[in-house]
């Protein structure tokens, strides 16, 4: 990078403009979507050049866009790790670039922090924290619980999980019964659900680690003749509109925020990385959780 005039702010392009690379997982949820909206327009409105690819939540899609980016030497590389394992190789050759990385919505479980430069990105435990302790505090008595996955080996399904469980401990009569993979999408959460109402006998509780898996689940639960939100109580995480909507319609019982709008803080980290800036190892976001009624009242004003 060459330096600007004046000295100092390390410039990126000729004229300055920086260029990221940004990996996106895919395009399997209403989250994702508004994720990538984000994403996009921040760059916009940061004056940074984004080469944007899309890798149908397969991982060795991920690593040739990062590969592609590292040979268009852009000035810095940002994704969202798709499974938490299988990077170090890539960002090596990243860090051997001299091409910073930065680590969004997802993390990696590498032992080597020194392949990224910061992780922006929720708190994925305290999410499931959060839908456990709704659950204890909202309902009495013994509670069979089935709960749709997300992708097997991503930091939120792992998270989401440990976070459920370690809370739930507390209660022996609240029981994950049947758990399984719906790919954070609506098709699998649907999927799982038909297969869950077949096996699994007096079904209390549906625990979906995102909206679309919950809808899916929905879709499956009425199809069953039964009444979402009263014979089956669920709880999502995400707060999507789609998913916003099923709550204050009362199909959903409790939502736990999962905010997608990183766009802005990741510009933010961008510049300061590139310039050489100290930035923190971890960002988390801001995010909280929706009742029915407080659905009802943030519904107007939800920009996704
Ligand atoms: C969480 C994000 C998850 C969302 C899902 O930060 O990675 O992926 O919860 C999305 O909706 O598919």
């Amino acid at each position: 990078a060459a330096c600007g005039a004046g000295g100092g702010d390390d410039a990126a392009g000729d004229d300055g403009t920086i260029t990221m690379g940004f990996a996106q997982v895919g395009a399997e949820s209403g989250w994702r979507t508004a994720n990538t909206k984000s994403v996009q327009e921040a760059a916009k409105a940061a004056g940074i050049d984004l080469k944007f690819s899309d890798a149908q939540q397969k991982q060795e899609n991920q690593i040739k866009a990062i590969r592609s980016y590292v040979q268009q030497k852009v000035d810095v590389i940002a994704f969202s790790p798709v499974v938490e394992t299988g990077w170090d190789t890539v960002l090596l050759e990243a860090k051997r670039a001299n091409i910073p990385v930065i680590l969004t919505d997802r993390a990696i479980d590498s032992e080597d922090t020194s392949l990224y430069e910061t992780f922006l990105g929720s708190d994925f435990v305290e999410e499931g924290n959060k839908a456990a302790q709704w659950l204890l505090d909202n309902t009495t008595g013994a509670q069979k619980v089935v709960e749709l996955q997300g992708t097997t080996g991503a930091a939120p399904a792992i998270d989401r999980k440990k976070g459920f469980e370690e809370v739930i401990a507390s209660r022996p009569d609240i029981e994950i019964v049947a758990s399984q993979t719906g790919d954070f999408t609506r098709s699998g959460g649907k999927q799982v659900m038909e297969a869950f109402l077949r096996s699994t006998p007096d079904i209390d509780v549906v625990y979906a680690h995102n909206d679309d898996m919950g809808l899916g689940a929905i879709e499956a639960i009425r199809a069953a003749g039964k009444v979402p939100g009263k014979d089956i109580t669920i709880i999502t995480v995400d707060a999507v509109k789609a998913g916003m909507e099923a709550l204050a319609a009362g199909e959903i019982n409790f939502i736990v925020e999962c905010n997608p709008l990183l766009g802005e803080q990741l510009m933010d980290l961008a510049k300061k990385v590139v310039a050489g800036e100290e930035v923190p190892a971890r960002v988390v976001t801001e995010e909280g959780t929706f009742t029915q009624e407080q659905a009802k009242a943030a519904l107007p004003d939800r920009q996704y």
